[in-house]
């Protein structure tokens, strides 16, 4: 007993440590394949053991506490969470009990199980009013301002009824690899997959982040209030489209568990060709009546089941973990393993992310370890197999020192990421200028990686301004370099000249200035002397531009030989001045809040425009309320405005506003 008890306790400790990693930090070190695995011990151990069951074990809630960081929603009904079934065996199982306490034959809707993370959708007389994540299952958190970004969210419904809808945030395959890829670029942390990513985008506390972030939705729930008048799953999920919401089309009502079964082995296949990740199909009974007959479990409902497809994973050799230096300094771990194939491809190396996760993981040079591709899109090592050790096996140490440079490293408080702060360290030299010719920068051809180093070990290139700067004479003399070859290159060089302001600037590598970033920027700015010398507070009144990234830019031209870099490379006649765009900041000071229908704009574009004209935009009517601007539909915030008497636009009298304050506001 004592032994069982123990078990419990350690079962319990690591399940909550993972769940913070996972909900809290939105990263998590071991695949959900051991996470359930953890968790169905703990429920097997507290169904033969019930009196060790304590009100605090995770099994007694649904999922995780909500953060404090946003406004808490209690959901009206609890959202509930699925069971999984991880073999036929189970589905079997679960066709069985269905039959038993049905007691007739039922049909099944099959959906595909979209891997991003629940959301609940208030609409009000057929207006957006309200989003919440899932949080606990009781209580989420309140995530409207970030849901109002995602594009194929309708504002409006195609009817004005009130209704609660749920649904799966995800970001498509492809989205999460370019955004990924122009964060790496920006010298940011990456991404583990799209759920994380969809997962950390809507928790975002700045929603103009979560405006440039991919995110989409699929709807496939009506509140039961409605099933009455809708009798099934499948009549359900055909009036959410009708509403103009948007549903996954892959679904299928099943007469018989052989077709349920069928479309499960089809999926299975189908699953890579999908644009977006599915980690299964779930299963619900369709009959809204056997439904209710079935009834749920305070954690989730016997009507329906989630088939997880098996992960596609592999066992292979970590031959060796180099640490690699970016162009931002920060030291990453690379694992080189035997080459293997996993979900369709070769893989022969992986990131291991940082320390942190090479010690939880246990992860030593000589392991075997198990090589997973999450829904086939990064090789990810889930864990080591100790089991196979033969002892000659060595522990990764993250060097004290740079491997490039020598210069001792850094590791900030709060930040799992060491860094070589060193900004003359070769590697973060070469990385830089690589960086600085490659294609989403001034995309000089024929300037690749392998050229940048070559150029850079004759002693031809230190900074960018060096590019600009080789003779025909000196390309001759390196190896592979004809007449011809020399005279491309520096061709190419010279053209770069043309290129824009923000491609020079995103060209720069400063951290946090990815290339969307580095566009708005150089909108806003027009020239780089305007740039330099903007103050934090106009640096955040740019959309895009929040208090860190201001930060990072501050910080890149406080330094001499940064501000020297620029003003040769303009010199040389690059970044030429454009028209500059910039709004004068008629509102600043000002808070408006937006409600109801517009007519030539998005709501989002409308606050958008106010936030580019400095005024804050809030989602609430408060005291601190300057404007409340109403379209048609505005509802609750209108009474709200008039008990504060805080003064009301239309949209109309936005307009003639801002035009007495010399801003032109188009409709579209
Ligand atoms: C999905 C998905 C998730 C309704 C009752 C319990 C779960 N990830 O695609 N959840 C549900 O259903 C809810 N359906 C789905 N398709």
């Amino acid at each position: 007993m004592e032994e069982i008890r123990k078990r419990i306790d350690s079962l319990r400790r690591e399940i909550r440590e993972h769940d913070y990693r996972y909900y809290v930090l939105d990263d998590p070190i071991i695949s959900d394949a051991e996470y359930d695995a953890l968790m169905r011990e703990l429920v097997q151990l507290e169904e033969q053991y019930p009196e060790l069951i304590t009100p605090d074990s995770p099994t007694q809630r649904v999922g995780h506490e909500p953060s404090s960081r946003f406004a808490p929603v209690v959901h009206r009904e609890p959202m509930l969470s699925l069971n999984n079934a991880f073999s036929l065996d189970e589905l079997e199982a679960f066709r069985e009990r269905v039959e038993k306490l049905t007691g007739q034959p039922v049909s099944f809707v099959c959906e595909l199980k979209i891997d991003g993370l629940s959301v609940s959708l208030d609409y009000q007389d057929g207006v957006f009013v309200r989003g919440a994540t899932r949080g606990d299952g009781r209580t989420g958190e309140d995530v409207t301002a970030n849901l109002r970004t995602v594009r194929s969210l309708p504002l409006r419904l195609n009817e004005p009824r009130t209704i609660n809808v749920r649904g799966e945030v995800f970001i498509n395959r492809d989205d999460f690899l370019a955004f990924n890829e122009e964060r790496r670029q920006a010298g940011e942390s990456v991404f583990a997959n799209p759920r994380n990513a969809a997962a950390g985008s809507l928790r975002q506390l700045d929603p103009r982040l979560t405006a440039q972030r991919p995110l989409d939705i699929f709807l496939f729930a009506v509140e039961s209030r409605l099933h009455g008048e809708l009798k099934t799953q499948g009549e359900a999920l055909e009036y959410l489209r009708r509403l103009g919401l948007k549903v996954n089309p892959h679904y299928r009502i099943c007469r018989s568990f052989s077709e349920v079964l069928e479309f499960i082995r089809s999926w299975e296949e189908k699953r890579s060709s999908l644009p977006y990740e599915i980690d299964g199909i779930v299963i619900k009974v369709n009959e809204f009546a056997a439904q209710r007959a079935l009834g749920t479990t305070a954690r989730s409902p016997r009507w329906a089941v989630a088939y997880k497809f098996p992960a596609q994973q592999v066992v292979t050799k970590v031959l060796n973990i180099a640490v690699q230096v970016g162009r931002t300094g920060a030291l990453t771990p690379l694992a080189e393993l035997e080459p293997v194939t996993v979900a369709g491809s070769t893989v022969s190396r992986a990131t291991l992310h940082n320390e942190d996760i090479i010690k939880s993981r246990d992860i030593r040079i000589g392991d075997y370890v198990i090589l997973q591709k999450a829904g086939d899109v990064i090789p990810e090592i889930v864990r080591s197999l100790p089991e196979r050790r033969d002892g000659s096996e060595i522990s990764f140490k993250m060097p004290e020192r740079c491997p490039s440079c020598n210069q001792p490293v850094v590791r900030e408080a709060g930040e799992a990421v060491v860094r070589c702060v060193n900004n003359q360290c070769p590697a973060q030299r070469l990385e830089r200028l690589i960086h600085f010719a490659s294609k989403g920068a001034l995309d000089i051809e024929g300037l690749g990686p392998a050229i940048v180093g070559q150029l850079v070990d004759a002693g031809l290139v230190r900074t960018p301004a060096d590019f600009y700067r080789l003779r025909r004479e000196d390309l001759l003399q390196l190896e592979r370099f004809g007449e011809k070859s020399a005279d491309n290159l520096l061709a190419a060089i010279e053209a770069s000249k043309g290129q824009p302001m923000a491609r020079v600037l995103f060209g720069l590598g400063i951290r946090l200035v990815g290339e969307e970033v580095a566009r708005e920027v150089a909108r806003a700015a027009g020239s780089f002397p305007r740039l330099m010398a903007m103050g934090k507070e106009e640096l955040m009144a740019i959309p895009a531009v929040g208090e860190k990234i201001a930060q990072s830019i501050l910080d890149f031209f406080a330094v001499g030989e940064n501000r020297a870099l620029v003003e040769e490379l303009l010199e040389l006649g690059l970044a030429q001045e454009e028209e500059p765009q910039v709004q004068e900041q008629v509102l600043t000071g000002l808070t408006f809040v937006v409600t109801g229908r517009l007519e030539g704009f998005t709501r989002s574009e409308i606050e958008e425009f106010l936030r580019s004209l400095g005024a804050t935009v809030s989602s609430s009517v408060s005291r601190r309320t300057s404007y409340l601007v109403a379209g048609p539909g505005g509802g609750s915030k209108l009474d709200r405005a008039a008990e504060l008497g805080v003064p009301i636009l239309s949209e109309q009298e936005l307009v003639d506003f801002l035009a007495e304050r010399g801003v032109q506001l188009d409709r579209s």
